[in-house]
């Protein structure tokens, strides 16, 4: 056997084989001060790992959670890796009714789940068939409400589990569901070959080095927190401080202490607007990443005259990872993404389908090791999605200038970015239109100062009935994540349309730009 076939390619393999020699230095720290080190975090995910096996969970197998972020969140997502499960994150806004729809198409074996949701997921899981579930348990709780013991609980009674089941570099480590234009929400299959790659480039291109250490205070159910921040750390040996969710004030008090920092534009807003935000608190960084959505031209300026910083900002999607990135060392050019990766080709086509030269605008494709190799049950979407030679469109329209840096300027999939999370508008279209009297109705994005853009409704109603906004907010409240929630809804007598019928969503971004400046 060659070398190449001897070697395992789960992507744990290659995290442990960078954790630091001496297993009693620190992986993580709460809020609170409580930390974990790299020997607990092993150990936990070991014996996680055998606790997965004796479900009967093999290689390939999904596992669903849907928990807050806590060290325990993280040794789960490291023991689906280390057994060969496929790993499926599910935000913990997220409501029955959707995670209804990917339980029903992921089929996983396993269910963890959050202690609030107990009743209803019960019911999904008995309609789905999924015999095991769990609740996390985060320090304290070791008993759901229906007075199970918890996964934590039953987990640590295993003896750890040294194997790392073998994996191939295309086998699944994670699916990722991204909303569709269509409503209709889509699995993002990611390989191993797809982390490991992505985390390995972004390891080296932000010059990770000894002593680094991370404040991470992003969700972990999403490509930003969980992949980009958790990988580069744990490549690097580093220690994570570990928050579990973003506050200003928090992280101020623990920047002094990291050396790098991840966030979406909103904490970046967030922290200008502090009074205690200032170079002093940053003095011991040495790297501030955006991403997730378009940082403004003006945060960029803002940060570096208040703290002398450039924030590095990065491109990138579920389904390929980073894609972009400004440079560490050179130019970090504020409106723009950057450059390709190494090892990526990023190319910018227009309508015809031609490369369109420097500096002009088109639909941006994407090639490397860091692609998705497809979606969930939908090879449809595959043909659509992908160009014969093997290019991903991301959906995002922007150019390539001369010097290579690259810049998004729109979008050509209907889609909202609020605070760095993704909200499709057919989705909410498709619930608002359920309402009796609703005629019809568009979802937009609406220029918002501190979630960058925010989610609004415009909704024609029926001649006769009788709607107010209230009432179009009270119907739709807990069918979605409430951070899908429209943040203002216009009742209007008709949408504009152009000569083909369809809607004008520009027209009516135009009409209400101002209403939450
Ligand atoms: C919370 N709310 C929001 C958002 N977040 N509304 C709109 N947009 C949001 N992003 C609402 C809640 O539903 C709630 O509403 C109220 O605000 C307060 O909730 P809370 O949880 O306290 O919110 P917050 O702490 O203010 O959260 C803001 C946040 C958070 C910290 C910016 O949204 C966040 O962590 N965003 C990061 C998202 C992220 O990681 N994206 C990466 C995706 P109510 O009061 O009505 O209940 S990965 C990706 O995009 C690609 C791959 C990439 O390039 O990275
Ligand atoms: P998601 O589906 O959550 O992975 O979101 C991916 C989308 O976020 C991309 O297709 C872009 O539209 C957007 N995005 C991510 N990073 C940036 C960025 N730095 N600037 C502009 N848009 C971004």
């Amino acid at each position: 056997m060659d070398s190449y076939k001897k070697m395992n390619a789960n992507l744990y393999a290659l995290l442990q084989s960078r954790f630091p020699g001496d297993r009693s230095l620190a992986a993580l720290e709460k809020a609170s001060g409580k930390t974990y080190s790299y020997a607990t975090l092993e150990e936990s995910t070991a014996r996680y790992t055998g606790f997965i096996r004796t479900l009967g969970v093999v290689a390939g197998d999904r596992i669903a959670v849907q928990v807050e972020k806590s060290p325990e969140a993280l040794f789960l997502y490291l023991a689906c890796l280390q057994s060969g499960a496929v790993y499926l994150p599910l935000n913990s806004a997220y409501q029955e009714g959707e995670i209804d729809y990917f339980l029903g198409d992921a089929t996983p074996k396993v269910v963890i789940y959050q202690p609030k949701n107990e009743m209803w997921m019960g019911t999904l899981c008995d309609k789905h068939g999924i015999k095991h579930r769990f609740t996390l348990a985060e320090d304290n709780e070791t008993e759901n409400e229906a007075g199970r013991s918890s996964w934590h609980e039953n987990a640590m009674k295993h003896p750890p589990m040294l194997e790392i089941v073998r994996r191939g570099p295309d086998d699944l480590a994670s699916i990722l569901y991204t909303s569709g234009t269509t409503g209709r929400s889509k699995g993002a299959m990611i390989t191993h070959r797809n982390l490991s790659s992505n985390a390995l480039t972004l390891h080296s291109y932000w010059g990770f080095k000894p002593g680094d250490v991370l404040l991470h205070a992003l969700p972990i159910f999403h490509v930003h927190g969980l992949f980009v921040a958790c990988h580069t750390a744990l490549l690097n040996g580093s220690k994570m401080i570990f928050h579990s969710k973003f506050d200003a004030k928090a992280a101020i008090a623990a920047l002094p202490r990291a050396t790098v920092f991840m966030g979406v534009p909103t904490m970046y807003v967030r922290l200008l607007a502090e009074p205690a935000f200032s170079t002093q608190t940053c003095a011991n960084i040495r790297l501030f990443v955006s991403g997730s959505a378009p940082l403004l031209a003006e945060t960029f300026h803002a940060f570096l005259a208040c703290t002398g910083h450039r924030i590095l900002e990065r491109y990138g999607m579920t389904e390929t990872g980073m894609i972009t990135s400004n440079p560490l060392d050179g130019e970090r050019r504020g409106g723009t993404v950057g450059l390709a990766l190494p090892g990526i080709a990023v190319r910018v086509l227009d309508d015809a389908g031609k490369n369109c030269a420097p500096g002009e605008i088109g639909g941006l494709q994407v090639k490397g090791d860091n692609v998705l190799p497809g979606y969930w049950q939908m090879p449809e979407k595959n043909k659509e999605e992908f160009t014969a030679d093997g290019y991903f469109k991301t959906g995002d329209v922007g150019k390539i200038d001369a010097d290579d840096y690259v810049t998004i300027v729109g979008r050509s999939k209907d889609l909202v970015i609020s605070g760095g999370y993704n909200v499709y508008p057919k989705e909410i279209e498709l619930l608002l239109d359920e309402i009796p009297g609703v005629a019809e109705s568009a979802v937009i994005g609406l220029p918002h100062p501190d979630f960058g853009e925010a989610v609004a409704a415009v909704i024609v109603k029926k001649p006769s009935a009788i709607l107010v906004d209230s009432d179009v907010m009270t119907a739709i409240k807990g069918k979605l994540a409430a951070f899908k929630l429209p943040k203002r809804v216009f009742l209007v007598e008709d949408l504009p349309r152009n000569a083909m019928g369809k809607v004008q969503k520009n027209e009516l971004r135009k009409r209400y730009a101002d209403t939450f400046k």
